[in-house]
């Protein structure tokens, strides 16, 4: 079956992750570091519409301003060159060892305020360059130990830092709008914001809500033991799907960070059916970049990265092909039907009906016979999720 990737699947890619060298931390790398001007063009042949990166990717820390403006230079050179653009940029405050304690939430607040100020740096590239989402993937925001991190403290630093980022680019006129990246571990023992629950929650404390969404990425929630399609779920029905982190994890793990599809095909099926066609109800979808953020096994040499690259775009189109089957097909309209799945959003009060019209209402208490309502029939999820299998498998 022929997918071929366009600009308008809007496919984006963080150089970090085809440029990543197969280092780990039990061995140094596998293959050659890749040039972003390279990157750029090897993305754009592949069909993919968006490349984003961390400062630290495009030049190095610590890179004087001559350095960081040549390589900034050579970017925008090749975007112009193959009309690839960048929809995302994020900053690095997990790698260089001044961040071992975290950035925003370090103990140290010389610390904290270098890292505020790396990221206001990095926030003018982004309107420089038309970023439109600002990622904040706080992996060092964490402790291994519980004396070690004031927990409220510590989301109260996160607080103050995002604040002032909203007031910047609120004063700036920046069209710039932060997605938080969750993740329970890894670096750190225990990351502050584990999960897309814990951001949304957090995002409500903050002076410019509206300014910050999530970015959750499969991987991370699955480490979580967590169903990441529902997750994305409940960010599209809270309005704060700014942007999404795909890939593929094989259960509660390190972080494998694989192709996307290549974990859990179930859930990727569910997930692809959500952002593309809404699900159930053919509901709201998702209009913002469908991001890969995996690594390109440190098997592979440069061809295997490329070939990864497209397997990310390639699975994504077939799950949006074999969903969209799915949804059409009338015998799994059926089994919706029969499991009642559409009755979930028929609201469960009438029109003008409150709790005195419910308790006035004797057939739905006292004489709700609780042992005959069913009389023994299911509701048929079984047969529903084989159906879903059958079209995964292209078997209808
Ligand atoms: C890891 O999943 C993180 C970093 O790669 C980056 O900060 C972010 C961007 O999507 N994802
Ligand atoms: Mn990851
Ligand atoms: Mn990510």
């Amino acid at each position: 079956m022929t997918v071929t990737p366009t600009r308008e699947d809007k496919f984006s890619f963080g150089l970090w992750t085809v440029g990543y060298d197969g280092a780990d931390p039990f061995g140094g790398p596998t293959r050659a570091p890749l040039d972003v001007v390279h990157a750029v063009e090897k993305l754009a042949e592949h069909g993919a519409y968006g490349l984003t990166f961390h400062d630290d990717d495009l030049f190095a820390f610590g890179s004087t301003d001559l350095e960081r403006q040549k390589q900034i230079d050579r970017l925008t050179a090749a975007l112009a060159d193959t009309g690839l653009i960048v929809p995302m940029i994020t900053t690095n405050l997990f790698s260089a060892p001044v961040f071992k304690d975290g950035g925003f939430t370090s103990n140290d607040r010389a610390v904290r305020r270098f890292a505020l100020r790396k990221v206001l740096r990095n926030i003018d590239l982004a309107a420089e360059l038309g970023a439109k989402t600002f990622v904040m993937w706080g992996g060092r925001e964490g402790a291994e130990y519980d004396a070690a991190k004031d927990i409220r403290q510590a989301l109260e630093r996160y607080r103050e830092a995002i604040n002032l980022l909203g007031e910047y680019v609120t004063d700036k006129g920046y069209d710039i709008r932060f997605a938080i990246e969750p993740k329970p571990n890894e670096p750190r023992g225990d990351i502050l914001l584990p999960t897309v629950g814990h951001a949304l929650a957090f995002i409500t404390t903050l002076e410019r809500p509206e300014l910050v969404g999530v970015n959750p990425e499969v991987g991370h929630e699955q480490m979580a033991g967590l169903n990441f399609a529902s997750g994305i779920a409940q960010a599209l029905y809270q309005g704060k799907l700014f942007h999404i982190d795909l890939n593929g994890q094989r259960g509660i793990k390190y972080d494998q960070d694989l192709v996307f599809g290549h974990g859990d095909l179930h859930n990727a099926f569910a997930l692809v059916d959500l952002l593309e066609h809404g699900g159930v109800d053919g509901g709201q979808t998702y209009q913002g970049p469908r991001h890969f953020d995996y690594k390109p096994s440190r098997t592979e040499d440069e061809s295997g990265v490329w070939d990864s690259a497209a397997a990310n775009m390639r699975t994504y189109l077939l799950l949006k092909e074999r969903t969209a089957a799915f949804r059409a097909d009338p015998e799994v309209k059926e089994a919706l039907e029969a499991a009642k799945v559409l009755e979930l959003s028929q609201p469960t009060l009438a029109d003008g009906e409150g709790y005195a019209e419910l308790l006035a209402d004797a057939s739905a208490y006292e004489g709700f016979d609780t042992d005959r309502y069913f009389n023994g029939k299911g509701f048929g999820f079984v047969r529903l999720q084989q159906l879903a299998t059958e079209h995964l498998l292209g078997a209808r």
